[in-house]
């Protein structure tokens, strides 16, 4: 056997360099480099290999969490087929990925995580940052990421990373197990050489697999889709995943069955397609709403059927509703009591195509969902253009950001009440030109997530909206953009706090209690005293960007138009009108509210509540 002596970071190094993922005839190289910050915990391994490999790029961020989120967002809008790895020493620089292992897996997103460990060696324990147990010395910090990975390992000896890496690699590019990748790699095991062999480092294809569904599960899909009178496609992120909208568009073009999406789904329909209905569930549109209250047949395809999606299970009022889910993950084709259909959303959807044979959507049911689309549009144009006296509101923000960019561009966003609006308004002319993060809805993946949204495809202006508050959560990664000469433009909406969960604060009774950004008021010893100052535009400037304040709509819009011709970052920030938010259309979101308080407004609450609730239903 010929073998290599490489230290097992060189080793990691030199085998991701040479994995490569095939899907449709198509090739290329699946690790785009390694994103992430150096200590004592990586720097003599992880660090020394980056050194030695150029041509495997290192790009350095101000926070691990971002790295993850940067990593996340370029998987994402490579639709899983690129990703990063994601380097960090050990204790701290570890455990601030967590939140970002967190949101891959959620989300299925491909991102391999290599937190540095303590000494397997043990004889200088306990090291620095080490967390010591007085029942094991076989447990630290990385085991905190064992249920947020979807593979987890601790390599203690060199050549444990030779059986580790393929089963790392079978995670990262499966369709349905995908998710965050750990291998936890202790300081002194990464330095430590070893004769590895030289197969290693081949090249080395993983097929991404399109698998075919069943014959006996297709069969009884394609009778209920025949049977049905008022079918319904909810469309989930597995159709963009597995860049199915055409077919999508083919399957409903021929049977006349309309389109809802939900957040990872949307776009997989262009908005202006006529069996389009919009954002379906807890931030749907009237027209989606409408249809799924009353739909005997709904399709899930590559959804995982979220509360937002099943508005808290209370979406599908028909009596009668059945269920059938085109899913690449049997766990998820199996919910709501659905006839499962396992396989790839485009194969599956080219299938139904031949099998469904003449069948049609009644007139009658094609001419309610034409009439509720043209409705739902005209709202749409009435909320971007609402012409509020004084500060805009933020449906017209979005109205502007929609008409300055073009046909490929992308909007991200991830909390705040900056997704409900978006789900239910942004009209996506292009398959992957809505990136939003709401498997986790993390506040702050925006900024590092859209570098790696830009990252993955550079032709691309990337659009992002966020908030105040989720801004000042991680602005740094500004730092990361000039570094890297990734430009995104940036929308801040300045409302003075979590105007999301005040309402939601208000709504269950408490008065938005702990939610708006104020200073603490001597008098009262709350946090109700006078209103606490950002300089955003300050503070984004001093990171690097360019930054201006928009103190209208016109405004804006010329500041959307300077950022687009700048070749650097841009901040912008507008104030917007609290008081006049985008309206929920027909659903409904469960929040659970105190069932005993000493507010009369809780109370009250808690009684809507338990009325709201009877409407929950059990698909079984
Ligand atoms: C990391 C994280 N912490 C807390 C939350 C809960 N949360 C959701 S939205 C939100 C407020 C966001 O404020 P801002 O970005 O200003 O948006 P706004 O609600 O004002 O639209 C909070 C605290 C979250 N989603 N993520
Ligand atoms: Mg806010």
């Amino acid at each position: 056997m010929t073998t290599r002596r490489m230290t097992m970071a060189q080793a990691l190094i030199g085998f991701l360099k040479n994995q490569y993922v095939e899907r449709d005839d198509r090739e290329q190289k699946f690790f785009a480099g390694m994103l992430g910050i150096f200590g004592h915990g990586n720097i003599a391994g992880i660090g020394q290999a980056l050194q030695q490999n150029p041509d495997f790029p290192y790009i350095l961020v101000r926070n691990e969490q971002a790295g993850v989120h940067f990593a996340s967002g370029f998987a994402k809008a490579s639709n899983r087929l690129r990703a990063y790895a994601c380097t960090s020493s050990i204790g701290p620089g570890a455990t601030n990925m967590i939140t970002g292992a967190a949101l891959a897996t959620i989300n299925r997103l491909p991102v391999l995580l290599l937190p540095g460990d303590i000494f397997a060696r043990r004889n200088v324990a306990p090291v620095l940052q080490q967390l010591e147990s007085p029942s094991t010395q076989d447990v630290g910090v990385n085991d905190c990421f064992k249920p947020v990975s979807r593979y987890w390992d601790r390599i203690y000896r060199p050549e444990q990373l030779i059986a580790a890496l393929p089963e790392a690699m079978r995670v990262l590019t499966s369709p349905s197990d995908c998710g965050a990748v750990t291998l936890a790699l202790p300081q002194d095991v990464q330095a430590e050489a070893y004769d590895y062999p030289a197969e290693l480092f081949e090249k080395r294809v993983w097929l991404i697999r399109r698998s075919e569904p069943d014959r006996v599960s297709l069969h009884r899909a394609v009778a209920a889709i025949r049977a049905a009178k008022r079918p319904l496609i909810v469309a989930g992120g597995g159709v963009l995943m597995s860049e199915a909208s055409a077919a999508l568009a083919a399957f409903v073009e021929k049977t006349s069955i309309p389109v809802c999406e939900t957040q990872a789904g949307k776009g997989s329909l262009a908005w202006d397609h006529p069996m389009q209905m919009g954002a379906v569930g807890a931030t749907g549109t009237l027209a989606a709403n409408r249809l799924a209250r009353q739909a005997d047949l709904m399709i899930g395809i590559g959804t995982r059927y979220s509360d937002f999606t099943t508005a808290s299970m209370t979406a599908f009022q028909n009596p009668q509703v059945r269920f059938v889910n085109i899913n690449t993950a049997e766990f998820d084709a199996y919910k709501v009591g659905a006839i499962p259909v396992v396989a790839d959303a485009r194969v599956a959807l080219g299938r139904l195509i031949e099998a469904v044979g003449d069948y049609l959507v009644p007139q009658r049911y094609a001419d309610e969902a034409a009439k509720l689309k043209s409705e739902w549009d005209a709202e749409v144009d009435r909320l971007f253009h609402l012409n509020n006296p004084g500060k805009p509101a933020q449906s017209e923000v979005i109205g502007a950001m929609w008409e300055a960019s073009g046909p490929r561009d992308v909007l991200l966003s991830a909390a705040g009440s900056h997704p409900g609006d978006l789900h239910k308004l942004w009209r996506t002319r292009t398959p992957n030109g809505y990136h939003m993060e709401y498997g986790y809805s993390c506040m702050g993946y925006e900024i590092p997530g859209a570098l790696g949204a830009k990252a993955a495809d550079p032709t691309r202006e990337v659009f992002v909206f966020l908030g105040d508050g989720t801004y000042l959560m991680m602005p740094t990664e500004i730092v990361t953009s000039v570094q890297e000469g990734i430009k995104i433009i940036v929308v801040l909406v300045d409302n003075h706090g979590f105007g999301s969960i005040g309402s939601l604060s208000r709504s269950l009774g408490q008065g938005g209690f702990g939610t708006a950004y104020n200073m603490r008021n001597a008098k009262t010893g709350q946090l109700d005293g006078e209103p606490l100052h950002v300089d955003f535009a300050a503070n984004a400037r001093s990171l690097g960007a360019n930054a201006v304040e928009a103190s209208s709509i016109v405004e804006l819009k010329q500041a959307l138009e300077d950022a687009k011709q700048a070749d650097r970052t841009s901040v912008i920030v507008i104030e917007t009108d609290p008081s006049i938010g985008v309206p929920g259309f027909e659903s409904w979101w469960d929040v659970a509210v105190a069932e005993v308080s000493d507010l009369d407004s809780v109370r009250e609450a808690h009684s809507r509540y338990e009325e709201a609730r009877k409407r929950e239903r059990h698909h079984l």
